[in-house]
């Protein structure tokens, strides 16, 4: 969809949203790589976030929408009935002016519209030990919080999301296909991914073998997914809610400290600046224990370091799948975007294998 035709449509799904009153302002926003996000201030300055959903990834809204609705009401009436901040522990959700979730354009594009949650910030970077830990004990309670709720209730959101197999054979069958001729380009790093074939299957043989739980996770624990207060600095809410689904807590833990224990940017080129800070590791893992509140397993405390390596090399297979694909799912801003992003997930795999005595944690 071109800029021209986003821009009508955004003015569309508004329309649908008529409760919230007359739109002064609304222009892209944040930096998020999947959903179109657009910061939406009406005439009594009231603010939204209005979310284009992405369509080819989500490609049933109306579930994923399920799911967020059932999770955000869930953690609300908890934080409420022990008299917390209702208001700002979750995202909440606008609904349309005929009572649904979601609103459904004349293309078919799928649009959702939050209450914009104040005074807070999204982090790109770590900037001390104490966000980070912050950060972990945030999703650590959230996963607490939703212990009770039952995760058989939740749609998949994306098959398969986190089953690094899968992703592997995905890998395979890219590379088979070789639609734009990028193969041969990229030989160092299939051969990095094939020599780590029988690693990939380890956490499916956890829960084959009934060692690993199933949980409701997140399956998306980035820093930027969670709003800090801007005046405290204390974590507010955990967002980006679509891939809420059955997963492993090793995954969740895993995911953050593939982005936020890294010392250098996702997309960094000087890949010698690529390496895993230890302490800001076992920062994050006191506080993701600690938010866990002694929910976690011996075996799930035992995998978390497997967990990191895992989505670290998960996220690089996945960003290498797409680049031989044609850069079809992340969105990129230079044509070698995806293919360094998978650079730096494999020189953080190679520099875990080498730290993986001191990643240990105690239970
Ligand atoms: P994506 O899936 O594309 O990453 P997100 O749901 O994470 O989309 O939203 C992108 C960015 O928009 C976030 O990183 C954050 O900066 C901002 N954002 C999203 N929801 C809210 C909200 N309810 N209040 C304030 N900012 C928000
Ligand atoms: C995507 O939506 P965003 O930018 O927070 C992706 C994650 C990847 C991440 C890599 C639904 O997350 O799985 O780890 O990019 N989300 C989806 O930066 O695929
Ligand atoms: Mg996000």
């Amino acid at each position: 969809m071109t800029r021209a035709e986003l821009c009508a449509k955004k003015h569309e799904a508004l329309a649908a949203f008529g409760s919230i009153g007359k739109v002064e302002y609304c222009e892209p926003y944040g930096n998020g790589h999947i959903n179109d996000t657009f910061l939406t201030v009406t005439e009594s300055k009231r603010r939204y976030i209005l979310q284009r959903i992405n369509h080819q990834i989500f490609t049933k809204p109306h579930e994923i929408m399920e799911n967020i609705c059932a999770v955000t009401d869930f953690i609300r009436s908890k934080v409420s009935a022990v008299g917390g901040d209702a208001e700002r522990c979750t995202l909440s959700v606008v609904k349309t002016d005929s009572g649904k979730s979601f609103f459904c354009d004349s293309i078919g594009s799928y649009w959702r519209l939050y209450d914009f949650t104040e005074h807070t910030v999204a982090k790109e970077r770590v900037s001390n030990m104490k966000e980070f830990c912050d950060c972990a004990e945030a999703f650590g309670n959230f996963q607490n919080q939703l212990s009770e709720f039952d995760a058989s209730t939740l749609h998949e959101a994306i098959k398969d999301f986190h089953n690094t197999p899968v992703r592997f054979n995905n890998l395979i069958k890219a590379i088979e296909k070789d639609p734009l001729g990028r193969v041969a380009e990229v030989k160092d790093e299939i051969d990095f991914v094939l020599a780590r074939e029988e690693f990939c299957k380890t956490l499916e043989k956890a829960r084959e073998d009934g060692s690993l739980p199933l949980r409701v996770t997140h399956n998306d624990t980035k820093l930027n997914n969670i709003l800090f207060d801007e005046a405290t600095d204390a974590p507010v809410c955990v967002i980006d809610l679509d891939t809420i689904m059955p997963g492993y807590s090793v995954n969740d833990f895993g995911d953050s400290i593939r982005f936020g224990a890294n010392t250098a940017a996702e997309d960094e080129t000087d890949l010698s600046k690529v390496s895993l800070d230890l302490e800001l590791y076992h920062a994050y893992a006191d506080g993701f224990m600690r938010g866990c509140a002694g929910k976690l397993t011996d075996t799930e405390i035992e995998l978390l370091p497997v967990g990191a390596m895992m989505m670290t090399l998960e996220c690089g297979i996945r960003f290498l799948t797409d680049y031989i694909e044609g850069d079809t799912y992340f969105r990129i801003s230079r044509p070698s975007h995806n293919l360094d992003r998978c650079r730096t997930q494999f020189a953080l795999v190679a520099d875990m294998e080498a730290k993986l005595e001191q990643m240990k944690i105690k239970k």
